[in-house]
């Protein structure tokens, strides 16, 4: 039998809400389900991506994360990754630097065999190059075994990625598929394989409401009993408390209602996000924001639904906004380029990413292939992707910066990749 902790999505180095105490939130949820990988003495720690939110960590967040993966070395535990879409350079990998310094090991499509369980990765792969994949794994002769992997699979919420295609054109009979990307966990059976995300370890946008935590699976028939051969448990992590206040405003109230509605909840410490809803008068988001602050709150974000929904009204007619602008985008003919940029933008809204460097990221992918900027960067600038999390308003004008200089770049007759590649900052580090 083989007990492994499946955890993902640790965005270390996100200064979320731009607090330096959130940012070091992120790194001591990681230094948790350590902790318990090291008090549950369990075989490894399969991380299944993000292990950071940006491709360009800064030293405070390396030095942070190889000081508690030594922890882990140190205790004996294996530390098993795969690369998601918020780190992924077009080169070398943090993670490759870590596999170097002896503390992890990068899975790929060779099995690591741990106990009597054999493990594979699929790093993050983009939707337009999907079609490449021939998911050809090399044998292996242990017990079980395991596809660690980072994207959006079905059965789960904006999955994108055929999990049922994988597992059938696979040379390999997984057991399990431990993944990561999407931050709510979650947990079903395709094909006779169990497919579960853990979700993130800290709230990285304010659509996580519910607890986070990780998974701790065990690979062993006779403790799994019946036809299964692997377990499933859920484990919590005590992170960050955020409160989510609802403040329905009746016609005549106003501020002072909000201010009794925040009041009613424990506030130390805590994220504090309220939502006005409602009639009523209109309300001064910075003044609550103070007013929960000076109560003990951490951070404080109010938002007036009142003003959106006027202004949603139109979105009425559509049973579904993603399916209506997915067609929307379909009917664009745009380059492959644009699509990536379309993609990172709207598939980010999971995770409140820095969609800034994620969009870099996927130019930078791409600057060595002109034909993928076949429709010119117009296209790749458009600007109708809205960021329906509504959070990260400051990315609005990055995004549309950030595409036309890449294609500009794209265009000379030089491109020098290396000068913007997160591996020259990673070597600044060896
Ligand atoms: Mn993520």
């Amino acid at each position: 039998m083989t007990r492994v902790i499946h955890t993902g999505d640790t965005h270390i180095g996100y200064a979320q809400y731009h607090s330096p105490v959130r940012r070091q939130d992120f790194l001591d949820a990681f230094a948790a389900v350590v902790d318990d990988a090291i008090d549950g003495d369990v075989d490894a720690v399969v991380h299944a991506g993000d292990l950071f939110h940006d491709r360009r960590p800064e030293l405070a967040d390396l030095m942070g994360t190889i000081s508690i993966l030594r922890r882990l070395d140190d205790a004996g535990v294996p530390f098993l990754a795969v690369v998601g879409n918020h780190e992924s350079t077009r080169g070398g990998q943090w993670l490759d630097l870590f596999e170097r310094l002896g503390l992890a090991t990068r899975l790929g499509d060779e099995p690591t065999v741990v106990g009597d369980t054999a493990f594979y990765g699929l790093d993050h792969v983009p939707v337009s190059r999907r079609d490449d994949l021939d998911y050809a794994f090399a044998d292996h002769d242990a017990d079980y075994a395991a596809l660690v992997a980072h994207g959006l699979f079905e059965p789960f919420g904006y999955a994108d990625w055929d999990t049922e295609e994988v597992l059938t054109e696979s040379d390999v009979a997984f057991d399990a598929m431990l993944l990561g990307d999407n931050h709510a966990p979650d947990v079903a059976e395709v094909t006779d394989t169990w497919v579960t995300y853990p979700g993130s370890t800290e709230r990285a946008s304010a659509s996580e409401k519910e607890g986070r935590g990780y998974n701790l699976v065990a690979f062993d028939a006779d403790a799994a009993g019946g036809d299964d051969r692997v377990e499933i448990r859920r484990r919590a992590l005590d992170t960050r408390p955020f409160v989510f206040v609802e403040a329905d405003l009746r016609e005549g109230e106003g501020a002072a209602r909000v201010r009794e509605k925040v009041r009613q909840h424990d506030l130390d410490d805590a994220v504090v996000l309220v939502s006005v809803t409602g009639d009523g008068d209109p309300v001064t988001p910075a003044a609550i924001e103070e007013f929960a602050t000076e109560e003990g709150a951490l951070i404080a974000r109010v938002t007036d639904r009142r003003e959106v929904e006027t202004d949603a009204e139109v979105d009425v007619s559509f049973a579904d906004p993603e399916d209506a602008v997915r067609e929307r985008v379909e009917g664009m003919d745009l380059s492959e380029a644009a699509r990536d940029v379309d993609e990172a933008v709207r598939a980010d809204t999971l995770s409140d990413s820095n969609i800034r460097e994620t969009v870099k990221g996927r130019i930078e992918e791409r600057i060595d292939d002109l034909d993928a900027f076949g429709r010119g960067e117009a296209d790749g600038s458009d600007e109708g992707s809205a960021d329906p999390d509504g959070e990260d308003t400051e990315t609005d004008v990055d995004e549309t910066g950030e595409v036309v200089e890449a294609g500009d770049e794209a265009e000379t007759d030089q491109p020098d990749p290396a000068a913007t590649d997160g591996q020259v900052s990673m070597e600044d580090y060896l």
